[in-house]
């Protein structure tokens, strides 16, 4: 087997609008604007100073199917730089950029193979000599919602001695928080007898297998709070034995990240200031010229919990933070290379205890005692969990904009967990607070 490099990118979802943000200010909403425009361009800088034989694509060129002509401009002039470093490109579109979207249609030029709605296969070529290094396969999105297992579809030539590669938008394993498009298990694409699976459509970066290497890149540029840490590509290199060495590369321009602060060792008003301070700062310092967009959360039980429930302080502290990097962000001169140095707060969430030792209640022949008994159990036994939260939340599920939304946001068993954590914090709060008040006529 001959050696060769190539790139295996997914989820570009080019010109995501980033609506969601509120309280931005304008020059930041730019620069998210065109933070995946920027990662783009990284991705095809990477190709150059790597001087890889090709790059892969799997799906969600672009964020909507109804592409912007921005989107598919600077696309193409990607695709012109690659051509001009001899660098073939292979692509499919997933559920973001099916074929049939209604987008307009700028010709690809001839170094970009998009593959179509049926498996089809192409020989790539290494650029020092033009010899034949590899088989790629891959097969597009005809429509938004493929719900067969188009896996089956492909199937390895035994004969050939080439690497194979196969392009995949696809969910593997039913995976919690995408829908569940082309769906297919790991054995089904262990079975094809491919040697690198080129996946797309899960967001978080993830190798699932070895051998084969069956990869998930994670998308070049993380969109929103759902999709934190590092974001990029895999560039790899195919010995002569075939074996591969899948090397990330970070593309994202803005980071995103959830930071949890605990209360517990906080005991005055001034000490909590303080750790947030020392906690942007500290992000600040490792931004390594990257604009961060972050959320707190703040944990723990401490004597600071009854302070922070109301959200009132919090949010106070959050405009407070937001002033001082909008300050930071006007003193600078030239805008766009400082936003590296702005760490902006997107929001912050109170998940505190009250400042109880719980070991004891667990033990105690008392209504809180029997409240944190139940969680405890609820934590560790999901059907009783899911019956808990089900019946707790039946009320509003007859409003249809409700119901929508818990469908989106409460089905998957993490955000179950926390509103149990946070029903019980707020039922102990609220029977310690009638307690003290004498009101629970004891
Ligand atoms: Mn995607």
């Amino acid at each position: 087997m001959l050696p060769f490099r190539f790139i295996h990118a997914a989820d570009l979802h080019l010109d995501t609008p980033f609506s969601g943000m509120s309280g931005v200010p304008e020059q930041l909403r730019q620069y998210l604007q065109g933070s995946t425009f920027a990662a783009l361009g990284g991705l095809v800088d990477l190709a150059i100073s790597e001087e890889v034989d090709f790059i892969v694509i799997s799906g969600d060129v672009y964020d909507a199917s109804e592409s912007s002509l921005r989107a598919q401009l600077r696309l193409r002039e990607a695709w012109e730089r690659l051509g001009q470093h001899g660098i073939p490109v292979y692509v499919i579109h997933g559920n973001h950029d099916p074929l049939n979207s209604r987008r307009l249609r700028l010709a690809h030029p001839p170094h970009v193979t998009i593959f179509g709605a049926k498996v089809e296969s192409i020989n790539a070529t290494r650029r020092s000599d033009g010899e034949t290094v590899a088989v790629v396969s891959g097969i597009s999105y005809p429509s938004a919602a493929v719900m067969e297992n188009t896996s089956l579809q492909f199937r390895r030539d035994l004969a050939s001695k080439l690497y194979h590669i196969g392009l995949l938008h696809a969910n593997v394993d039913g995976q919690e928080g995408h829908d569940a498009y082309s769906p297919c298990s790991l054995r089904d694409l262990q079975n094809t007898g491919y040697d690198y699976w080129a996946l797309g459509h899960i967001h978080k970066r993830q190798v699932l297998s070895q051998s084969p290497w069956i990869i998930y890149p994670g998308n070049i540029q993380g969109r929103s709070l759902k999709e934190t840490g590092p974001k990029g590509c895999y560039v790899v290199d195919v010995g002569e034995n075939g074996e591969a060495n899948p090397i990330f590369h970070e593309l994202d321009h803005v980071r995103w990240s959830e930071i949890e602060i605990s209360i517990e060792r906080l005991l005055t008003e001034e000490d909590w200031k303080e750790a947030v301070e020392e906690q942007i700062e500290e992000l600040r310092e490792n931004s390594v010229g990257r604009l961060q967009v972050v959320r707190i959360t703040f944990t723990g039980r401490g004597p600071l919990h009854s302070l922070l429930q109301s959200g009132r302080e919090s949010g106070e502290l959050l405009q407070e933070l937001r002033r001082r990097e909008n300050v930071r962000l006007q003193g600078s001169e030239n805008g766009v290379g400082s936003l590296g140095s702005i760490v902006w707060l997107a929001g912050v969430k109170v998940a505190t205890g009250m400042d109880i030792d719980t070991s004891t209640l667990l033990q105690e022949d008392s209504f809180l005692g029997e409240l944190f008994r139940l969680s405890a159990r609820a934590e560790g036994d999901i059907e009783l969990l899911d019956s808990i939260v089900e019946s707790a939340l039946a009320p509003l599920m007859d409003n249809s904009t409700l119901r929508g939304l818990l469908k989106e946001e409460g089905a998957n068993s993490n955000t179950k967990l926390e509103l149990l954590r946070r029903a019980q914090e707020l039922a102990s709060s609220l029977l310690v607070e009638v307690d003290s008040r004498g009101g629970m006529g004891q």
